[in-house]
């Protein structure tokens, strides 16, 4: 008996102590629609299965302490009671049900993706999110159409590879370039993927949604409250899986129009220094019309194709349209900019510094020809 009471005090204390942090052990506070429903739905099952648990153990118990042998208990005997068979039938029947309803009349608001006021087309790439604002239906549509931007994660490699440097407040969760949308609109996304599976999942907004080569899926969400909402890639897509974080940034309605008309002009305006660069090489190139001194495709073929030509190493493929499109939109000063001073696993200047800035930034406008 006295060991009895001491297994019922650690499992009280650790009950107690599981009660204290509770808080922090549900699911991320929900802020959408369908988000709230998931959480109610989760809560309401997991209470029926405690229910369940709690009423199925105590019998349990209760039957091995009062009907043992050493105190005498004689088994009752009814095999091929049609009562007791139809009671175990109907109950788990209406516990089924009671759980099937509520569950399929919440993923059948999830699925449903019609009427959006806004299209988001998210791409996943090995290991980074692209995200197109595309001509869809909805009250949105021609505000943001046709912004694309890439969204890599930002936080600093010495926090990652270097134990002694302190990690930041959202640690792998923050990113250079936020997906921004606006509150209280609903917003289809359309995920894809353009090498391997990934998944797009954003915990409060319950949206979890695999992003597949060559197929498109959707889902949606509707954010009330402005702020900052972190997710991640939840598909184990390679190795920096866990590199490629999703960040969403739900602006007023007025301010995600700013947001959209200012990336807009910007996107325009970027074409201005490639128009100077292209004026620099047909000076210098002068009457030699192609074959000039700054030959980028000799310079592609040369270096830049090891990578680019079979897409190895991260490398986006020369000709993979998927690839290119929101790099290009980036705008061609970007694209010289990024292929100069080097990003993430891309070597300033393909590697050889030796390089002018003239003759990557023809490479580049080689590689971007071949690839629109
Ligand atoms: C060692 C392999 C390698 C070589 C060689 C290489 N690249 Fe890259 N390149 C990459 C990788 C990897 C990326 C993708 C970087 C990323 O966005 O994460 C990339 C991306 C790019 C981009 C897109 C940048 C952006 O903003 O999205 C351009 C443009 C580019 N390379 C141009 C060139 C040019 C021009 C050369 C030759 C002078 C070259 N690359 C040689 C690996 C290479
Ligand atoms: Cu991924």
């Amino acid at each position: 008996m006295k060991k009895l009471s001491l297994v019922a005090l650690a499992s009280a204390t650790a009950l107690c102590s599981g009660v204290a942090v509770a808080s922090r052990l549900g699911l991320q506070d929900p802020e959408t629609p369908i988000a709230r429903q998931i959480y109610s739905l989760h809560s309401l099952i997991l209470w029926i299965c405690v229910v369940i648990f709690v009423a199925v153990f105590g019998m349990m118990f209760y039957a091995i302490l009062k009907h043992r042998k050493s105190v005498g208990h004689k088994a009752a005997q009814f095999h091929e009671s049609t009562t007791v068979e139809i009671i175990w039938t109907i109950i788990p029947f209406v516990i089924l049900m009671g759980m099937a309803y509520p569950a399929t009349k919440t993923v059948i608001d999830m699925k449903d993706t019609s009427n959006p006021d806004l299209t988001i087309k998210a791409t996943g790439y090995q290991w980074k999110w692209g995200y197109e604002y595309v001509k869809g239906e909805g009250s949105l549509t021609g505000v943001s159409d046709g912004i694309a931007l890439l969204s890599s994660l930002a936080t600093p490699m010495d926090q990652i590879y270097d134990p002694k440097v302190q990690k930041g407040e959202n640690y792998l969760l923050e990113v250079d370039n936020e997906m921004v949308v606006p509150i209280n609109k609903k917003i289809r996304i359309l995920t894809t993927a353009n090498d391997v599976i990934h998944a797009f999942w954003v915990p409060a907004f319950g949206v979890k949604q695999d992003a597949i080569p060559g197929f498109i899926r959707d889902t949606w969400f509707k954010v009330e409250k402005a702020g900052i909402y972190r997710g991640q890639c939840a598909e184990l897509c390679g190795k920096e899986h866990g590199f490629m974080p999703i960040v969403v940034r739900a602006v007023e309605e007025d301010e995600f129009k700013a947001w959209a008309e200012k990336h807009k002009t910007a996107a325009v305006a970027e074409p201005a220094p490639a128009v100077q660069v292209a004026a620099v090489d047909t000076t210098t190139a002068a009457p030699a019309a192609a074959a000039g001194p700054v030959d980028g495709k000799k310079t592609y073929d040369g270096l830049c194709a090891a990578c680019h030509g079979m897409g190895i190493a991260g490398a986006p493929k020369t000709g993979d349209k998927g690839a290119w499109s929101a790099r290009i939109a980036q705008g061609p000063a970007t694209l010289a900019k990024h292929a100069i001073e080097g990003i993430r696993a891309m070597p300033a200047k393909g590697g050889n510094p030796a390089l002018s800035d003239a003759e990557v930034t023809a490479a580049v406008e080689h590689m971007v020809g071949l690839s629109k």
